[in-house]
């Protein structure tokens, strides 16, 4: 979510005049895209993954109107926003297009500075709408997901994974008394341990359908989705060796300190009406086990 990176617009026209002037009038603050049909349109969006769209309704194949239908249907571009641009001037096309979703209307011929302004609203609206999911989603200490982002997920790929039929995996790590760690060393210590961890998990969170979030002060889950039993135990072995071998300086400089943490790995797949609290409590059991039976190991 760096400010500093421009945002990006994907420009929508059969009309190569148009599409050259507001490429023109856009290029210097963002980075553009142009689509000269419907089709490149929906193509385009999926590739580029485009901030805005700027898009016109009468092309050759498929009209701005059907477009904008297919952008909102897919999760994916649901939340893209787009302002239509068109020669078509009446106040039942107008509304149409604000019906279908379009955040705005502008009708040809339109005046360079007006475009300009309506994208860049549009664009910080967006950057607000990002802030507020950013603050509900991240966990300030670690910036990895919190809670609040795993419930969201595992609901998502519990339900996937009873609709395809695949196995999902969930490990549970904690740390290792913790609490002899903050008091040898100090809070603020613990806090930059807690830090490190995260990046070790999120790192092993490697595909897009995974997850590595903090769930609660010194406990942690990975959900990897369409994982057997038998690879999630190899990945939860590896993330326990990496923690073990891990080597983190004091914040003073003056020591460098070791961690361990225990994990309790578990499989399903889940079938209709199965639950997946059960499925979690499993792994917090397994966890259980790890931390009785010595720690600084995986049950599962
Ligand atoms: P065990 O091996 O059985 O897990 O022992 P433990 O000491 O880790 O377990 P316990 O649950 O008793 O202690 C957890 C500690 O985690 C206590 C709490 O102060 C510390 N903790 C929780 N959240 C944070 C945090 O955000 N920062 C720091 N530095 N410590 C935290
Ligand atoms: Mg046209
Ligand atoms: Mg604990
Ligand atoms: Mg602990």
């Amino acid at each position: 979510m760096e400010s500093s990176k421009k945002y990006s617009v994907l420009i929508v026209d059969d009309e190569k005049s148009d599409l050259m002037l507001l490429n023109r009038v856009l290029s210097p603050e963002y980075t553009v895209f142009t689509a000269k049909s419907g089709t490149e349109a929906l193509s385009r969006t999926e590739r580029d993954k485009p901030d805005l769209i700027l898009l016109d309704i009468i092309m050759p194949d498929i009209s701005g109107f059907d477009v904008l239908v297919q952008l909102k249907e897919a999760p994916a571009t649901r939340n893209i926003p787009v302002i239509i641009i068109t020669g078509l001037t009446s106040e039942d096309d107008e509304e149409k297009g604000l019906f279908l979703g379009a955040v705005d209307y502008i009708a040809k011929p339109f005046k360079n500075a007006i475009v300009r302004a309506r994208v860049s609203t549009h664009l910080q609206i967006l950057h607000h709408i990002r802030t507020i999911e950013h603050l509900g989603l991240i966990d300030p200490l670690t910036d990895i997901p919190n809670r609040r982002s795993f419930d969201d997920r595992m609901a998502m790929e519990w339900r996937r994974a009873i609709r395809e039929k695949l196995p999902i995996s969930f490990l549970m790590m904690d740390v290792d008394k913790f609490k002899t760690y903050n008091d040898t060393y100090g809070h603020p210590q613990g806090d930059v341990l807690l830090q490190t961890l995260a990046r070790i998990f999120a790192g092993a969170a490697r595909r897009p359908s995974d997850l590595a979030a903090r769930l609660g002060g010194e406990e942690f889950g990975v959900l990897l989705s369409n994982t057997s039993a038998e690879n999630a135990k190899a990945i939860a072995e590896r993330i326990r060796a990496e923690v073990e071998a891990m080597r983190v300086p004091t914040v003073d400089g003056k020591t460098i300190t070791t961690a361990t943490i225990s994990i309790g790995a578990t499989t399903c797949f889940p079938a209709d009406g199965d639950n997946s609290k059960d499925f979690i409590s499993k792994a917090d059991e397994n966890l259980y086990s790890a931390k009785t039976n010595g720690r600084n190991r995986v049950v599962g």
